[in-house]
């Protein structure tokens, strides 16, 4: 099938670097949202998101004429949909964009063209909504118009390039479908094209991210058992990974971002009888937050009136990302506690969150704390030297829950240091 106009409704994380990567490429793009703002500031040549690269591919796709953003679709070739699945309070899908979204498509679909839903959805979720919708048009999916499914599994930060290098998944209502999806994609990705059906391609996306979710809520949970043990966790990873078909993930505060966090709950909603292993995980990871609490509780006694310099509050390292972030979860359970929080995180100094004080600096964040709480790997934190951060801060109790500093030369420069995972007086190389 050919190509030549395509719309893609809902310019996030997803949806505008996929359209710009489109234009970048040849094809007409119309880039749609429904968020006036989002429209105004990309029409104006601004960016409502941050990701590395993004600027100079938008900025470079609007340049070629090939993308234009509006507020509402048009009739073309393909329309991609790449809005937000969120979840309500009760953990269902919120699946009112992904419905609003094909509801807009409706009037414009016409026989031969190729509907793609990406957004991370529930089983069935194409089939069993979508198409319901689409062929209020008159048109039959599957046989006057192509529709499929086509998870996006990049990973933030990696974006640009991951939407080309990765394979890529096309799940088809039937096979001339997929096919369909295959020959829009294969004008970028340069990563493997599998084929399946929708259902399949649904699943693939939701069984990846749930799989790294139990994973790492078992690292979280050895963590635990190696406290109660007095061993070391990390030390104990690093060995039992040895083993060639063993790779523990790491423990930290939690499990953040509006991937991992999320989508497991898509499938307990579709099946809570079938998912007890998946439930409990997502209870571990979210009460990984209180755990990290309890180890500073421990380090300083009472939290109440203490002074605690908070580093980092994105949800994982070098990202600017600060949604479902367990480290604001921590943050905001010390405050709870009765401590005086500062909060510092380097890639978003400025941000702004109820009720949490974010300071702009490192040096703000240590003036006058007791304890250091670091809750992100991120790599200006890494670089820091412990002679250093002894001339900025009275604090000399650290308590690092990810791991990152090297608990030997914090401890020569005079602090304490409190390990996630840890209970043991000497720390051993693996080596020794
Ligand atoms: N985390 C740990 N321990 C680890 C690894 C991660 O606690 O050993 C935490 C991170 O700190 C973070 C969370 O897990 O809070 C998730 O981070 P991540 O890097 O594992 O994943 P995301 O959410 O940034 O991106 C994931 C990716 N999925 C998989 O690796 C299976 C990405 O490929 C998907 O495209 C993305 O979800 C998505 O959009 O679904």
């Amino acid at each position: 099938m050919k190509f030549e106009k395509i719309c893609v409704l809902g310019l996030g994380y997803i949806g505008l670097p996929t359209a710009s990567t489109f234009a970048t490429h040849g094809l007409q793009v119309l880039g749609v949202d429904v968020n006036r703002q989002v429209v105004d500031t990309l029409q104006n040549g601004g960016l409502h998101i941050h990701e590395p690269g993004l600027r100079t591919l938008f900025q470079a796709a609007i340049g070629s004429g090939n993308l234009i953003v509006e507020d509402g679709p048009q009739a073309a070739d393909a329309f991609i949909i790449a809005v937000p699945t969120p979840f309500y309070e009760d953990k269902r899908a919120d699946l009112s964009f992904v419905k609003s979204a094909a509801e807009a498509v409706v009037p414009h679909l016409r026989a031969g063209n190729l509907v793609v839903l990406e957004s991370t959805s529930p089983p069935r979720t194409t089939v069993d909504i979508v198409a319901p919708i689409l062929e209020k048009s008159g048109l039959r999916a599957g046989k006057d118009f192509f529709l499929a499914y086509s998870p996006e599994r990049v990973l933030p930060g990696q974006i640009l390039s991951e939407l080309i290098e990765n394979a890529r998944v096309i799940g088809g209502v039937d096979r001339l479908s997929a096919e369909a999806g295959r020959d829009l994609y294969a004008i970028f990705v340069r990563g493997e094209i599998v084929l399946t059906d929708a259902t399949t391609a649904e699943m693939v996306k939701l069984m990846e991210n749930t799989y790294r979710d139990v994973n790492i809520a078992i690292a979280n949970e050895f963590s635990r058992l190696a406290e109660r043990f007095g061993i070391d966790i990390w030390e104990a990873i690093a060995i039992a990974n040895r083993h060639q078909r063993v790779k523990i993930l790491n423990p930290g505060p939690g499990v953040g971002g509006h991937c991992i966090s999320v989508d497991p709950w898509f499938l307990v909603e579709a099946a809570p009888d079938l998912t007890p292993l998946i439930q409990a995980s997502r209870h571990v990871n979210d009460s990984q937050p209180q755990v990290i609490v309890e180890l500073v509780r421990k380090a300083v006694g009472s939290l109440h009136g203490r002074v605690i310099a908070v580093l980092g509050l994105a949800y994982k390292p070098d990202v600017d990302d600060l949604r479902e972030s367990p480290a604001i979860d921590v943050a905001r359970l010390l405050g709870e506690g009765g401590a005086l929080v500062r909060s510092y995180e380097p890639y978003k100094p400025g941000a702004r969150l109820e009720g949490l004080h974010v300071v702009p600096s490192l040096e703000q964040a240590l003036a006058e704390a007791e304890v250091i709480v670091l809750l992100v790997r991120h790599k200006p934190f890494l670089e820091l030297r412990p002679a250093q951060i002894a001339r900025l801060t009275p604090a000399r109790l650290i308590v690092d829950a990810v791991n990152a500093w090297d608990a030997p030369s914090w401890q020569a420069a005079g602090f304490v240091v409190s390990r996630l995972g840890v209970r043991k007086s000497r720390v051993m190389a693996v080596d020794e």
